[in-house]
């Protein structure tokens, strides 16, 4: 018999089928015996025939089965229906009981006890949802940036020299030669804007920065857009918007059940306000009473701050904090030519937290190496790169997206721990 999948139960009314997942829990109620399996659609009650229960007295939760029965209308149960007269036959056996339990409401263990057994903790179902509403994040980021013309590159991990300066690599040894995991793929992003005009990224992003905090991981994973012939940096920020709102709706319209369970809503896009980082902490003065005028650049709970005043005031979740001062960006960021102090580069924030940084490029050769010489920084090992330069480059800007930093504030996660898969921070480099 094919397999059926749990939530397709209800249009199988008075029909036998067979169900294959894990089993998720089993009730006793009186006399009778539910177990509830799940698979990767869902979860279904099946009440088993006398025959199966002898089977059922000793089965750990996780052991993988198959339950042949008929589908009948139960209003009490998940879908409306339950499978009833169930047959049972085991798969694959579990003889261990399991760390924690998976199958209540809420996932009792710590974070650092979930992490630790993250492979089968992963499976509680709200936990499964989180990750499947990033795959829907990342869906809609290919299809708004595909449906607009934006071609997707995949760019080296294992770099010869350091994208954004060289403080936080990851050093390595490459046959002898000394050798850096990407900290970006930055460099890469903007060469290929000379042979595609507008290009997007999905890939790890390595940074050997010695944080505890709940928003920094030393592994994560960078969106990345990259476009040219742009008028100014406001061409990069509508589309960051553009492109974020359809993310965020697309999954939603996806993935309702489990955006419903995790308690993920649509933000609040009306207008997104743009201040100067100078106009910036002018605001956190007036309103809060906190002097940073003299700051290159926000600390947390400035961001906070600015977060709240947008959606106060702005009704607003997100907020572009523009102008940074050129000396503090990274070197390939444009300065604004009315007033070379500061850059064309902004952030956007989002509920209170930096969610994405970019920037209009430098697009010209000889002003690369004038930055170059100033910064101390030997062109040489730009080679790559600057020939892109040499030959010609549109005015182009671009940003990267932190995608677990996306899913933690969308989903109201305290920590970017629990919005990544697998973390790795300072302390975690297993599972
Ligand atoms: P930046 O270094 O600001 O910019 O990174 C861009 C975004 O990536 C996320 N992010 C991180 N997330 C988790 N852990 C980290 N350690 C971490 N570091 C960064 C943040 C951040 O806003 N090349 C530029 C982008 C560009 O200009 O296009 C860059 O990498 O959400």
């Amino acid at each position: 018999m094919e397999r059926t999948l749990a939530a397709d139960l209800p249009g199988k009314v008075g029909q036998r089928v067979k169900l294959e997942g894990w089993v998720h829990a089993v009730r006793k109620f009186g006399q009778v015996n539910f177990l509830i399996l799940r698979d990767r659609s869902g979860t279904a009650q099946t009440v088993l025939d006398p025959a199966a229960l002898e089977k059922i007295s000793g089965l750990q939760a996780e052991t993988v089965v198959a339950v042949e029965g008929t589908v009948e209308p139960e209003e009490r149960a998940t879908n409306g229906v339950e499978v009833r007269d169930a047959s049972l036959q085991v798969i694959s056996p579990v003889t261990d009981v399991l760390p924690f339990e998976i199958n209540k409401r809420v996932l009792k263990p710590s974070l650092d006890v979930f992490l630790n057994n993250a492979p089968v903790g992963l499976r509680f179902p709200a936990k499964a949802a989180t990750f499947r509403l990033f795959s829907g994040l990342l869906h809609g980021f290919r299809e708004y940036l595909s449906g607009n013309d934006f071609v997707e590159i995949h760019t080296p991990k294992l770099m010869g020299s350091a994208s954004e300066g060289g403080a936080n690599v990851f050093a390595m040894d490459y046959f002898g030669k000394p050798a850096f995991l990407a900290q970006s793929p930055q460099l890469y992003k903007q060469i290929m804007v000379g042979v595609f005009e507008r290009v997007f990224e999905i890939g790890p992003a390595f940074r050997a920065e010695e944080h505890y905090t709940v928003r920094h991981l030393n592994e994560y994973t960078s969106l990345d857009v990259e476009m040219g012939f742009i008028s100014g940096m406001d061409d990069v920020m509508d589309l960051l918007v553009a492109l974020i709102q359809h993310m965020v709706t697309s999954t939603a319209e996806r993935y309702p059940r489990e955006a419903e369970m995790v308690g993920m809503t649509v933000p609040r896009f009306a207008t997104v306000p743009r201040l100067t980082l100078r106009d910036a902490q002018r605001l956190i003065l007036d309103r809060y009473g906190e002097d940073h005028t003299a700051e290159p650049d926000l600390s947390p709970q400035d961001e906070r701050w600015l977060g709240e005043w947008a959606s106060q005031e702005h009704d607003s979740d997100f907020v572009f904090v523009t102008h940074y001062p050129t000396a503090k960006r990274a070197w390939y960021s444009k300065p604004d030519p009315a007033d070379p102090e500061y850059s064309l580069s902004f952030d956007l924030i989002f509920k209170g937290q930096e969610l994405v940084s970019g920037a209009q490029r430098i697009n010209e050769y000889e002003e690369y190496l004038r930055v170059m010489e100033a910064r101390n920084m030997n062109p040489a090992s730009f080679s790559g790169f600057l020939e892109a330069f040499k030959y010609g480059m549109p005015p182009e800007g671009g940003f990267a997206i932190g995608s677990e930093r996306l899913l933690m504030r969308l989903v109201g996660a305290d920590n970017i721990r629990e919005t990544t898969l697998f973390p790795r921070d300072v302390n975690r480099l297993e599972p």
